[in-house]
């Protein structure tokens, strides 16, 4: 077909080895999925990365950055193969998005019907079914079973700020509170509402008024039980803010770019009831936690936790842009018609893939997958931890699990070496991220489809590294 040969023209040109070519037009057409093996076949990067690199440094803004230097021209499961040929491990699945792996078949297949029969008419103006049934799905699958409306968006960003408007349409109040290590986003509210300064929000403020940040129960660096940590917010909450002045407070029920920091158990149990009691919009950010990601469908479930709004992103759509605000309908429906909105909001090609990827996760079972991954992960780290004495903690849940490193003998963050091993893992052709206040947290977020003998080779890698490093 006319597309199939555009494909592979455009394959050829940035691969060029027939290897590679064929191997590509298999997984571009819907054929096999990619070898799921590591396999260098050049420096990281080659040269047809390095040409690249440097036109992207003419071209694009220095204002973006680059963790690796290697171009991608396919990606599956649990590999991303870059224009020279190589074939990567990946433990990052784009940072928590590509949950049901790279180009899902079930997701390229509804991608394509529905850019064939149409790409956008603005739901606002002329709405299709796609966009109701996503949001009939997240009103379906999220923590409790009362009356609830969603509505959709194209960032996490953007959900975060919608959840903001809402609560404070709702409330008729203005302040917001969130914790020390959150992260909502780029945009101007969430830049405000994003602890961390360098490099999300240094020299470009001033910030949106009326954010106020608290601490948050961090296990590692605080004993205290959870309800007693909440204790000590709350009652700040009320002596320097006041409650009846509180519209929303939001967190991450396990915290992402701050370093997978899951809140002391009670912590937010207590702020959820403090917030019931107080008329406090609860808003669950689970952009980068939803989607299975962490072995239950929200990592709210965890603690039993059921907020008011939760903002999804990330993982909802297998890569194309989507986020969502789904809560209680009094909630939602409390907003002026024509409040929400935006032109490419809830796009129908991108409803077609969530639409696609949550029956993909549904029907792979991607839930076991992200605990057998857990299950792994854990017992490999542990094994690590003993032998290497900067393996300060292991944490986190499911698919989504971190080391924070230290230096030995000490509390103190040791983001030199997390560098390091981030660095000497990106050189042997695994893909890891870090994260953490302090930078001293290696991440791994693989796609819960990818095969235990990747993630066995990739924890290999990582070992290796710290033997190096130590
Ligand atoms: N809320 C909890 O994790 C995005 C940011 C990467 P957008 N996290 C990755 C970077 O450096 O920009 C995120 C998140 C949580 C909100 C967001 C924002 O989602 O889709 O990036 O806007």
């Amino acid at each position: 077909t006319k597309r199939t040969s555009e494909a592979a023209t455009l394959l050829t040109d940035h691969s060029g080895r027939n290897g590679v070519y064929s191997l590509l037009m298999s997984h571009a057409t819907g054929g096999p999925s990619l070898p799921q093996e590591r396999k260098i076949v050049t420096a990281i990067p080659g040269p047809k990365s390095e040409a690249l690199l440097a036109r992207r440094q003419a071209a694009v803004s220095a204002g973006v950055s680059g963790m690796m230097p290697v171009f991608a021209v396919a990606a599956g499961d649990g590999v991303i193969v870059d224009v020279d040929g190589n074939s990567l491990i990946d433990m990052g699945a784009g940072i928590a998005v590509t949950n049901v792996g790279n180009s899902a078949p079930k997701v390229v297949a509804a991608v394509q019907s529905q850019v064939a029969a149409f790409t956008h008419t603005c739901f606002m103006v002329t709405p299709y079914e796609g966009y109701v049934e996503v949001c009939e799905k997240l009103n379906e699958l999220t923590p409790g079973d009362h009356a609830k409306k969603s509505a959709l968006f194209n960032s996490g960003a953007e959900a975060v700020e919608n959840a903001v408007k809402v609560a404070r349409a709702y409330t008729k109040r203005q302040a917001v509170v969130v914790f020390e290590h959150g992260y909502h986003g780029r945009t101007n509210m969430t830049m405000a509402m994003t602890a961390k300064n360098m490099p999300y929000k240094h020299s470009f403020g001033p910030f949106a008024s009326e954010v106020y940040r608290f601490p948050v129960a961090y296990p590692f660096r605080d004993a205290r039980p959870g309800a007693e940590v909440a204790a000590s917010v709350i009652s700040r909450i009320d002596k320097e803010l006041g409650a009846s002045n509180v519209a929303a407070i939001v967190i991450e029920p396990i915290q992402g770019e701050g370093g997978f920091i899951a809140p002391t158990p009670g912590f937010m149990p207590a702020i959820v009831e403090f917030a019931r009691a107080h008329g406090i919009v609860f808003v669950a950010d689970e952009i980068q936690t939803g989607f299975c990601r962490t072995g239950q469908w929200f990592a709210c479930e965890h603690e039993g936790i059921v907020p008011d709004l939760i903002t999804t992103a990330k993982g909802i759509a297998g890569g194309l842009p989507l986020a969502a605000l789904t809560g209680r309908a009094e909630i939602m429906d409390s907003v002026h018609v024509g409040g929400l909105g935006g032109t490419y909001g809830g796009n129908p090609v991108a409803c077609a893939a969530a639409l696609a990827s949550i029956e993909t996760m549904a029907e792979l079972d991607l839930i076991s997958k992200a605990q057998a991954i857990e299950s792994i992960m854990y017992e490999r780290l542990t094994k690590m931890k003993a032998k290497f004495h900067a393996i300060g903690d292991i944490r986190g849940r499911g698919a989504m699990i971190a080391v924070e490193l230290i230096k030995p003998g000490t509390m103190d963050p040791n983001p030199e070496l997390t560098g390091a091993v981030a660095k000497g893992c990106h050189a042997a052709g695994v893909v890891v991220l870090t994260a953490g206040t302090y930078g001293n947290v290696l991440r791994f977020l693989p796609a819960l489809t990818m095969p235990h003998h990747l993630l066995h080779e990739a924890l290999d890698e990582i070992e290796a590294q710290f033997s190096a490093h130590s």
